[in-house]
């Protein structure tokens, strides 16, 4: 029987993340959900140790201690992961660069940037050490164009789109598959985090046009990880085919 890949994903509590860790769990793979909701993380897993080994690790990505600490907490076999999808991550605020909220601006650079090269700097050793593995970063369409107030969410993912690119580079010589996956509008709790928990403006972000659903996006994780070994899937943006561009959507 094939090696059971082992797969650490963040942001599992919600939205792309869970909807990743099921078809994964679906699909032969070991995981690793990672999110702060413990209560979400126990349910998922409880749910998905039907169909897969699954175990959970709670932990702040803001928090580089903590991430380091949670990761090293890992049982010897759970540490061997092949697989790491960075996608905890969120926009906080949509607003002019003159009137934003500095406890936003750091809420994204902390989370989007920082938090991901926190675990993956944790988790990477393994995979260096074995010249194997997979990083998957969800990035976004706003890390290719900018949009009107979205300036430092939109600085956060191009950093995240650069980051990868670097990361394909530099873990290049030990074989490390390293793939971008950047989404346009996916109806996840994504505009409710944004809006603070403003359920009426969240719901308009998606009204009129037929969003992604994050299924979509779980599907092309799965076609990334799925393709042999001499290929990798570098760098990928898919868009709702209302969304013709950052800003140009169709609506009825
Ligand atoms: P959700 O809000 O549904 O999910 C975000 C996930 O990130 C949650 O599981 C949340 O878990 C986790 N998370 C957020 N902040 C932290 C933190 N400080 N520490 C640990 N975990 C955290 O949104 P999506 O599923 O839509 O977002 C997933 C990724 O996709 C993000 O990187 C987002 O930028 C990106 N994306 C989303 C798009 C969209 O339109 N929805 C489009 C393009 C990209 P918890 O709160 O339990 O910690
Ligand atoms: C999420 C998509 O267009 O709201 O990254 O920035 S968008």
């Amino acid at each position: 029987m094939a090696h059971q890949r082992i797969v650490l994903i963040t942001g599992a509590t919600s939205g792309i993340g869970e909807a990743t860790a099921r078809l994964l769990a679906a699909n032969n793979f070991k995981l690793i959900l990672c999110g702060r909701r413990k209560e979400r993380l126990q349910t998922l897993a409880e749910e998905l140790k039907t169909q897969t080994e699954v175990t959970t690790l709670s932990f702040e990505v803001r928090n580089q201690k903590e991430v380091a600490a949670s990761i090293e907490s890992l049982p010897p076999a759970w540490k061997q992961i092949d697989v790491l999808i960075n996608n905890a991550g969120n926009a906080h605020g949509l607003d002019p660069i003159q009137t934003g909220s500095v406890d936003d601006w750091d809420a994204m650079m902390d989370i989007n940037v920082k938090g991901l090269l926190y675990v993956t700097k944790a988790v990477m050793p393994v995979m260096v050490q074995r010249n194997a593995g997979h990083i998957i970063n969800i990035g976004s369409i706003a890390g290719k164009e900018v949009y009107g107030n979205g300036n430092v969410y939109c600085a956060s993912k191009f950093a995240v789109d650069a980051l990868t690119k670097g990361m394909r580079i530099d873990l290049n010589a030990h074989s490390i598959k390293v793939t971008a996956i950047h989404p346009g509008l996916v109806e996840t709790e994504f505009s409710l985090v944004r809006f603070k928990g403003d359920e009426e403006r969240s719901k308009n972000v998606y009204k009129g046009f037929e969003p992604l659903q994050a299924n979509d996006i779980a599907d092309l994780i799965l076609f990334a990880l799925t393709r042999p070994p001499h290929v990798v899937i570098a760098d990928l943006v898919v868009l709702p085919t209302a969304q013709a561009s950052a800003t140009v959507v169709r609506r009825n």
